[in-house]
């Protein structure tokens, strides 16, 4: 386990349309990106009941090779937005018994953006991954399942179970649980994202998927949070500038989990990174929105470092233009 001490500039600062309780200064947020000692991408944000905030990144490998070798998952948490500590690594490639093998061709290890859900008193870790040449028409959503939030995890024999057979480009998973228990999954990439209930116990779908509808531009990188009973997702779009790529975070709402979805907009432009993932997280009362850029690295082989921002909703609960810092 590794405490990293960040020396921020403690300055709390309001973007537009935070809402700031009278009396209470916002609690200052360390400056981005906040994890510095290696580097990570598409952090889905959690909070469990002992009351830390837990981040499930994935991990970029220096030196890179694109996201081919991205081959193991740490777990970071914190308390005050300020503090991290790395509890070190939870799962990597060799601990998956379906995983394609890497000596097949090229030593490519693909473990790309994760989520983790508490249910029923166990953390359960799904992570994407290929199960076979070729890769990309072969991801399959691995399940490693914890009694603990940053420790003790095992990877199941099989993968999520229910999917399909055609999951081409299908990455990024994420689980949302409502109001009443119910968990959903959802996941995707290559334009499609689709989502089901899950079987209570989380290991499988409880009914066939449903494509979602109604996302403008949807690239990859779903996630489900909702607010004052208005669900939302939120996922990378296929923007480029100057003939690159230059994804932005664009969300949509429903007044049901599984859509349909009327598109909103962007709420997070492009970073210093060609790709985008990020989560939303309501912390302390405050909502956060954790995303990733390559200002860390300056672009050098794609290696990204997680970041994290302020979100504020208007009055009519769309969000607003997220003020990126450093
Ligand atoms: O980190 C590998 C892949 O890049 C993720 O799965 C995508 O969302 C993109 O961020």
């Amino acid at each position: 386990m590794r405490r990293i001490l960040l020396s921020a500039t403690l300055v709390a600062t309001l973007s537009c349309g935070e809402t700031q309780r009278e009396g209470e200064p916002l609690p200052a947020l360390a400056p981005n990106p906040f994890i510095t000692h290696l580097y990570t991408a598409d952090p889905s944000a959690r909070v469990w009941d002992d009351g830390r905030l837990y981040l499930y990144p994935s991990h970029d490998i220096d030196p890179p090779r694109g996201c081919d070798l991205m081959d193991k998952y740490h777990v970071f948490s914190t308390d005050d937005l300020l503090h991290w500590t790395d509890h070190g690594q939870i799962v990597e490639a060799a601990d998956v018994p379906w995983g394609r093998k890497p000596s097949l061709a090229d030593g490519a290890t693909f473990m790309w953006a994760p989520d983790c859900i508490r249910k029923n008193g166990r953390y359960y870790f799904y992570f994407p991954h290929p199960s076979d040449d070729p890769w990309n028409s072969n991801w399959r959503i691995g399940i490693a399942v914890s009694d603990r939030p940053a420790s003790g995890f095992t990877v199941l024999d099989h993968w999520l179970e229910g999917l399909g057979d055609d999951n081409f480009a299908m990455i990024d998973p994420n689980i949302f649980v409502d109001d009443d228990g119910q968990a959903y999954f959802y996941y995707g990439g290559g334009g499609r994202c689709a989502g089901a209930r899950l079987h209570e116990n989380m290991t499988e779908l409880a009914e066939p998927l449903t494509f979602m509808t109604g996302l403008n531009d949807f690239h990859e990188a779903a996630w489900v949070f909702k607010r004052n009973g208005t669900y939302y997702l939120t996922y990378a779009d296929n923007h480029t500038e100057n003939g690159r790529g230059a994804n932005r975070m664009r969300y949509a709402v429903s007044n049901k989990p599984l859509g349909p979805w009327a598109g909103k907009g962007v709420f997070l432009g492009s970073t210093s990174c060609d790709t985008s993932h990020g989560s939303v997280v309501e912390y302390k009362g405050e909502w956060y929105v954790f995303y990733h850029s390559s200002d860390l690295s300056g672009g050098r082989g794609n290696l990204r470092s997680v970041c994290v921002d302020r979100l504020g909703f208007n009055e009519d609960g769309t969000i607003r233009t997220v003020r990126q810092t450093r």
